[in-house]
């Protein structure tokens, strides 16, 4: 009987070191995230490899107001045509500018 009180005790003693050990928060690595740009503008052209936007000012990068294009590598939505206003995010990876999203407006 003493050696089932013990395995008993045993049993608790682990269950009640459990719980704990789940809510141990998991650390979210953010250090690698390439930051999103948000603007808007107007679509001029879209291609199958890119998109050429006239686009207002870029204030998370300083920029003026221009007309450029944006890679399509990394876009999964919806084509949009020539004259659509539209609003729409990219990241930049060096020289390489890349759509992400883009909604009208
Ligand atoms: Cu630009």
């Amino acid at each position: 009987m003493r050696i089932l009180l013990f395995i008993f005790a045993a049993i608790t003693a682990v269950f009640s070191v459990v719980p704990s050990t789940l809510a141990t928060p998991v650390p979210v690595v953010t250090s690698d995230a390439v930051p999103l740009h948000a603007a808007s503008g107007v679509i001029k052209s879209w291609t199958d490899k890119d998109v050429t936007i006239a686009h207002g000012p870029v204030a998370s990068l300083g920029w003026p107001a221009m007309t450029m294009q944006f890679s399509l590598d990394e876009y999964h939505g919806d084509r949009f045509s020539p004259g659509q206003a539209v609003n729409f995010t990219f990241r930049n990876s060096g020289s390489t500018f890349s759509l992400t999203t883009v909604s009208t407006r």
